[in-house]
């Protein structure tokens, strides 16, 4: 065959399978599917570097150990030729701060109120990738969220939006409330142009951020940063953070929720089938009862149990200290006995911040002998030897 018809046939044929792969998109539900190559983000591998040198990681050290696989999608897979990126919208239907005036309430971020979006998003992709396999007899893989894949870079180079202040993606479309999934695949095709940055002089998100999480725009240190303190980090939390936590049990959405692209974003029709109303505005007072039972009963299937009980307890006390409710008093001082050490001592700090002074004095006086050394840390720190 003469070079020119064989490129018109490949172009042909390139067209054909991205085509059907948008359909295959629409129809799984996605709000936006688009390509680009492995070989697109060239300056994310860089900044990942940066980022973990400054250790703005914190305690999740596998961003570190997965850093050559997460820079370049071609460590990852050496065949893949092509990276198709898939936008789901979860925008709320209010505006997501409101729970923050209602200390007696928890506020458990949006994107948490749904069915676990790893399971909802993979189930999806896998569908996609098993009918574009049969069609384009062609090798695929999909990832979402876990796998050492930089999402946002791909999903930017790939036309999607762009990486706002706050590092996540921004549509012109969604605004800050997609979800973000790949698929890897050794068939070509047609890449789309990358989107360029529109946050101009706007800062909102890095004015919104409560624990002021933002050391430069564009750049995160995960410590200060709410949704890392409350999901990823284990054990007690910084003492002088606990305060600017507020009532965020679960997550926090101020940086998302503050950009002005949120104007274009509608509520998500699609994440309705999945949205719990019960997570909306759980009470503070009925999340400390729960037990270890109790808790996988209430959160099944939701990516809150993921953390386990003992942590998500430690994140309700901190919001119960924080809340200035004394009727809290009774349920913390039940918890500065529970078995795990992370509740005990954030039960004391919630306690120190509830109770008058005599109060605790009391209270500290009645207690026994404590093996660990962290509430023991605890007790100093508030004023008990
Ligand atoms: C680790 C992680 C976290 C960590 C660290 C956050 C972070 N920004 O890295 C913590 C636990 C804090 C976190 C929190 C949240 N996360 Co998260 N998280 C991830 C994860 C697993 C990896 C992200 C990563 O690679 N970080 C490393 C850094 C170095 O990469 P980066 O963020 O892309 O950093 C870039 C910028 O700093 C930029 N940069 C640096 N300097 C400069 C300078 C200029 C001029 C420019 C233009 C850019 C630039 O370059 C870097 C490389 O591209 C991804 C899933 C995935 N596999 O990608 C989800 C992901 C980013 N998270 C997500 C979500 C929804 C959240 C939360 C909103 C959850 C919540 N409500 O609590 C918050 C938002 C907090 C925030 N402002 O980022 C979504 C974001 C979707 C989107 N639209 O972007 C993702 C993509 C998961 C998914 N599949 O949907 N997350
Ligand atoms: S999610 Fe909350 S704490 Fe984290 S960077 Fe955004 S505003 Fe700050």
């Amino acid at each position: 065959m003469p070079e020119d018809r064989k490129a018109e046939k490949e172009s042909r044929r390139r067209q054909t399978l991205t085509a059907f792969l948008r359909d295959e998109a629409r129809a799984q539900g996605f709000d936006l599917c688009r390509i680009t190559r492995p070989d697109a983000i060239p300056q994310a591998g860089i900044r990942l570097s940066e980022f973990v040198e400054q250790g703005y990681h914190g305690t999740m050290a596998w961003m570190e150990e997965t850093r050559e696989r997460r820079a370049d999608p071609r460590v990852l897979w050496g065949e893949v030729r092509s990276i198709a990126v898939f936008g789901l919208n979860y925008g709320a239907d209010e505006d997501p701060r409101g729970i923050l005036e209602k200390p007696d309430k928890a506020a458990i971020s949006v994107y948490a109120r749904n069915r676990d979006y790893h399971d909802i998003i993979k189930g999806r992709l896998k569908e996609i990738a098993t009918r574009f396999a049969a069609r384009s007899k062609e090798d695929v893989k999909v990832f979402v969220d876990t796998a050492p894949v930089m999402e946002k870079p791909l999903a930017a180079a790939a036309g999607l939006g762009w990486q706002g202040k706050h590092t996540n993606l921004v549509s012109r479309t969604h605004g800050s409330w997609l979800f973000l999934g790949s698929m890897f695949t050794t068939a070509d095709l047609e890449p789309d142009e990358p989107e360029i940055d529109h946050c101009g002089s706007c800062r909102a998100c890095l004015d919104a951020c409560p624990t002021a999480a933002f050391p430069a725009p564009y750049q995160i240190d995960a410590r200060r940063c709410i949704s890392y303190l409350t999901i990823e980090h284990k054990g007690p939390i910084d003492p002088l953070l606990r305060p600017l936590i507020g009532n965020r049990i679960y997550g926090c959405d101020d940086c998302l929720a503050a950009c002005p692209w949120n104007k274009f974003a509608s509520a998500a029709s699609e994440m309705k089938l999945v949205a719990r109303d019960d997570l909306k505005e759980p009470s503070i007072a009925f999340l400390l009862d729960l037990d270890d039972a109790a808790f996988r009963a209430f959160f099944s299937g939701s990516p809150v149990k993921r953390i386990g009980r003992d942590r998500f307890i430690r994140n309700v006390l901190i919001a119960a200290g924080n809340s200035g409710d004394r009727a809290f008093i009774p349920a913390c001082r039940r918890l500065a006995g529970d078995a795990s050490p992370v509740v005990r001592g954030m039960a004391v700090w919630a306690l120190s911040r509830l109770m008058t002074a005599g109060e605790f004095r009391v209270f500290a006086a009645e207690r026994t002998e404590e093996p660990d050394e962290d509430v023991r840390a605890e007790w100093k720190l508030a004023g008990v030897a």
